[in-house]
């Protein structure tokens, strides 16, 4: 008989939703997977709230540790570094690094451009354009795009030449300028940064699933992603 896979993973094809799976996909771990449908307001039932008090995704159930929930996820990436000992330094200075951009990415890259994500993607087209919020998030991302490249220069990764948590965690928020309509123009480390990563397998594999949305990136049916995207917010 087969072992239960470890790792339950919650989650849906979003920006934070998807840096489990890049995790999970990269460290070549068996895992089980639920889908979390928005549409059906899953994230707020009452199951759901128990193993996340704040009724988001993504969530991870450890199966393997007395069913252990991890909500938040920077500390999923972080909790999951641990337990497999992969994509966190051992070296204690560079562990710190690590952690210092993760902590970035979830304070600084991720609020900032998801709210210029949503004044522009979902606001807008339901007829509240704010011009103020919108130039406040966009510059705001674009200057922290710009600390990136700049901490970018001479390195692979952000830490250094190993792939890390860091790396995972910003990965999907900053590839996704495109959906921010955040200029990366003349950030070339950034660009490169970003090559690197559109060429790892697994990477690639984890932004396929719960399914694909091109859209974030710039390709495939913009329209149709728009009009999914806002009507999933409509009663917000
Ligand atoms: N700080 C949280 C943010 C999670 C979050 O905002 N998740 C969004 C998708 S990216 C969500 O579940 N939205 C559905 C909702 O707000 O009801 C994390 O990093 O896990």
């Amino acid at each position: 008989m087969t072992k239960q896979p470890d790792i339950h993973l919650y989650t849906a094809s979003t920006m934070n939703g998807w840096k489990p799976v890049i995790f999970l996909e990269e460290a070549e771990v068996e895992y089980e997977m639920t889908y979390i449908d928005f549409s059906k307001k899953e994230q707020k039932s009452d199951w759901y709230m128990k193993l996340n008090p704040n009724g988001r995704i993504p969530t991870i159930v450890d199966q393997g540790n007395n069913d252990f929930a991890v909500f938040e996820s920077g500390a999923i990436l972080w909790y999951l570094a641990e337990k497999y000992q992969m994509f966190l330094p051992q070296n204690q200075k560079a562990r710190s690094q690590t952690l210092q951009w993760l902590m970035f990415q979830m304070g600084g890259i991720g609020p900032m451009m998801g709210q210029a994500m949503y004044f522009q993607r979902i606001a807008e087209p339901q007829g509240h354009r704010d011009d103020f919020a919108i130039e406040r998030y966009v510059k705001e991302s674009r200057r922290l795009l710009e600390v990136l490249d700049k901490q970018l220069e001479g390195k692979a990764f952000l830490v250094g030449d190993e792939f890390t948590i860091a790396d995972i965690a910003t990965y999907p928020w900053a590839r996704a300028y495109y959906w921010a309509k955040v200029s990366v123009d003349g950030l070339k480390h950034l660009q490169a940064w970003f090559d690197r990563i559109d060429e790892r397998p697994a990477t690639q594999r984890a932004l396929e699933k719960p399914k694909p949305v091109p859209a974030f990136f710039g390709r495939g049916d913009i329209e149709t992603t728009l009009a999914s995207n806002a009507d999933r917010f409509k009663n917000n």
